[in-house]
């Protein structure tokens, strides 16, 4: 008997190739207008900063790729299923994803982006430009709007806690102040009643649950560098304000919003973060990031068969 073969669009933020490939890139996500020179050389240096000469998420989203093929696959053998690219701000675009699962033959897919969070400026604007073009190319599409509390995710997010806690070996786990963080967004989707801080909250509660942590918080991070008012506290702020009113001298950053090593872990965090903590005398850790470990996989498989269901 031939397998129902199900396309599955992979999501993803997207970043460039090479260094020339920034200005571009950049312009895509300010919708056409492109950067000024400051702007430009800012981001430059910070990618110059983490590259090394090839951009992380690039290699991380297409080794999630395969290993989410994998596992559904392996769990799911009833059916073949075939993932696509989609990316929001670079080529294969979400647009082409779809149109290379209809050319290939495929008549149902499943949508899914690689964020657990929904907020309407996140995982909405992934699936509004799906639906469009699948409705335009007539290709049968559901879609996964979130799944911040799926149990294997709180369990992989809660044994990176755990692990990273062992790296205080001079404080007592109490002693050090966990620090949720997710990328920040104009303050404008509190007004639209958006989901996001509060599904947040509610990863963050949950691993801090599992891993009987009592001394968190949640901090934004990343915001953009435009004039109108983004979701606070920053991070950045964060830091000052511990150290100046709590005396904290631990910090164990776990940045839940994202679920990949790129620009915004491993310079905002690694790089901006920890350059402030060391001026503070304060010791700072970051949880190690999801990419392709097979608890957040069989998150994916789980959610994606649901769909299929
Ligand atoms: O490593 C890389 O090359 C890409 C890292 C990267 C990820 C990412 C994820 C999210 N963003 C979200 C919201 C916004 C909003 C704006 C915005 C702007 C930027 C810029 C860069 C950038 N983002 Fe991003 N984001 C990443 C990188 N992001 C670079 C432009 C310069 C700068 O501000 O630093 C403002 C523009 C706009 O209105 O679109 C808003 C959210 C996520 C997490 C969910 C997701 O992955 O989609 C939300 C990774």
């Amino acid at each position: 008997m031939t397998k129902k073969r199900i396309g599955v669009l992979v999501m993803s933020y997207g970043t460039p190739e090479s260094l020339d490939q920034i200005e571009a890139y950049y312009t895509h996500i300010r919708r056409g207008s492109p950067p000024t020179p400051e702007q430009l050389h800012d981001l430059k240096s910070r990618y110059e900063a983490i590259v090394g000469g090839f951009f992380p998420l690039r290699e991380n989203t297409n080794k999630q790729l395969k290993s989410l093929q994998d596992t559904l696959n392996r769990e799911h053998p009833e059916h073949e299923f075939i993932c696509y690219h989609g990316l929001k701000h670079a080529a294969p675009f979400i647009e082409d994803g779809v149109a290379g699962m209809v050319e290939d033959g495929i008549t149902e897919a499943i949508g899914v982006v690689l964020a657990p969070h929904y907020s309407t400026m996140s995982v909405g604007s992934y699936v509004k430009r799906a639906k469009e073009k699948a409705e335009e190319t007539g290709l049968n599409m559901e879609f996964v709007m979130s799944y911040h509390l799926h149990p294997k995710l709180l369990e992989a997010l809660t044994l990176r806690v755990r692990k990273a806690l062992t790296l205080f070996a001079d404080a007592r786990p109490v002693e050090v102040k966990v620090i949720f963080t997710a990328h920040s967004l104009p303050e404008k989707i509190l007004e639209m009643k958006d989901p996001y801080p509060d599904q947040l909250l509610a990863t963050a509660s949950a691993v801090a649950e599992r891993a009987s942590i009592t001394n968190w918080m949640f901090g934004w991070q990343s915001a953009g560098r435009t004039a109108a008012p983004w979701l606070g506290p920053d991070i950045l702020d964060v830091l000052r304000q511990i150290h100046d009113d709590e005396h904290v001298k631990h910090v164990l950053v776990c940045p839940i919003g994202f679920v990949s090593d790129h620009l915004e872990v491993l310079y905002d965090i690694d790089i901006e973060c920890k350059h402030l903590a060391k001026q503070l005398g304060m010791h700072l850790e970051r949880t190690e990031s999801l990419n392709t470990d097979p608890l957040y996989m069989e998150t994916l498989s789980d959610v994606v068969f649901e769909k299929v269901k």
